[in-house]
């Protein structure tokens, strides 16, 4: 794979419904995007980081910072067997997972269409069809809350996550099985408690979740362990993960029973890949989480999601919850029976259009030798 150029971008997309969170509130999408071009084709990536620094460290300035001053003049004008070769390339950056998976995602889809193949076969998987939930923001109301949750039943996806903090955790869940009985049902905290709130979860035993996602602070793996050693719904932690030591850290401390991929946060898809394996290895499992991604983000994830080991069904729906138009054509969609459809042309199998790409960008720069 010669890398040739590099076209760096910084794009915004309104959200269809704004999407609130313990951290924020979020109407629209600024992000980086990332083109790669390399022996006639184009690897696209996307980089999951937000403008603001609540759901982690990263931000788009910064990684807009350390694409252009590290990452990509270190790849320019190179020749690598695969995309793993060009992250071995790379200076000794710290951190800064969100801006390397934007670039090294770009390039596995760029190797992938160089070869012909859809990305998920790199990965060492095949095509298949992925299960498919909802990730639902804090709500003004319970009862705007139970009409959302009953619309994205009826679209048929297969499970349903509400994001919660404290205040907003035991009405909205018990409100949900009140009304829809035994149905696929999760939470997500995003770090919002803290050890001494442990009742507040502990309240939530009671409703036979199939999870608590990441209800404290990312660093703190221990009190994870103390929260799940009283808790008997299952943790799963998210922003806890950054890669493959860190999993092997909260599966030895046991911190949560659960795992939430997404390699737009862990740094692409050699930590995820490495994530997976530690999971794989203790029958950890497994489901693919989403970052509000627009279509090309979206496809990657799905590709991922094609490994064996994502036995739950993740957090990548259908692109209208997200964005009119998406990106991308074709669209993804969801089925009535609430899976999606992995893209099987090259690479990741959707293509980004120029006109729409153009119209949301707000900044972009093309770097080559
Ligand atoms: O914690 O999983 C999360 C969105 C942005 C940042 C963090 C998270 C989320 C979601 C939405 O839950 C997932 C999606 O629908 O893409
Ligand atoms: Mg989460």
């Amino acid at each position: 794979m010669h890398i040739e150029a590099v076209d760096l971008s910084v794009v915004r997309l309104p959200l269809v419904r704004a999407f609130e969170t313990s951290f924020g509130r979020m109407s629209a999408r600024e992000f980086v995007l990332v083109a790669v071009h390399g022996e006639g084709a184009v690897g696209w990536g996307e980089c999951v980081a937000d403008v603001d620094p609540f759901y982690s460290a990263e931000t788009t300035t910064s990684a807009w910072h350390v694409l252009t001053k590290y990452l990509v003049p270190a790849v320019l004008g190179g020749r690598f067997a695969s995309a793993r070769a060009m992250t071995d390339a790379w200076p000794p950056v710290r951190g800064h997972r969100m801006a390397k998976a934007a670039l090294e995602m770009a390039a596995w889809d760029l190797h992938a269409r160089i070869e012909g193949r859809p990305l998920c076969e790199l990965l060492g998987a095949s095509i298949r069809p992925i299960a498919s939930g909802v990730s639902i923001g804090i709500q003004p109301s319970i009862e705007a809350l139970l009409e959302r949750v009953g619309a994205e039943l009826a679209e048929g996806y297969q499970r349903i996550k509400i994001k919660i903090k404290p205040g907003w955790d035991h009405a909205p869940v018990e409100a949900i099985r009140a009304r829809f009985g035994s149905i696929a049902l999760m939470v997500d905290a995003n770090a919002a408690y803290t050890p001494a709130e442990q009742a507040d979860l502990a309240a939530l035993d009671a409703f036979d979740l199939m999870m608590i996602e990441q209800p404290l602070d990312e660093e703190d793996l221990i009190q994870h362990a103390r929260l799940q050693a009283s808790l008997r719904t299952r943790i799963c932690l998210d922003e806890s993960i950054t890669g493959p030591q860190a999993a092997t850290d909260a599966l030895d401390l046991e911190a949560c029973r659960v795992i939430n991929i997404k390699p737009g946060r862990m740094g692409g898809y050699g930590p995820s890949l490495g994530v997976h394996r530690v999971a794989r290895d203790r029958n950890i499992p497994l489901w693919h989480g989403g970052m509000l991604e627009s279509g090309i983000g979206r496809a990657h994830n799905l590709h991922l999601a094609t490994l064996p080991g994502f036995t739950l069904p993740g957090d990548i729906a259908a692109s209208r919850r997200y964005f009119v138009p998406d990106l991308i054509e074709p669209a993804i969609e969801v089925g009535k029976d609430g899976f999606v459809a992995v893209p099987n042309g090259p690479g990741i199998g959707v293509e980004p259009v120029a006109d729409r790409v153009r119209a949301a960008t707000l900044t972009m720069e093309r770097h080559r030798l």
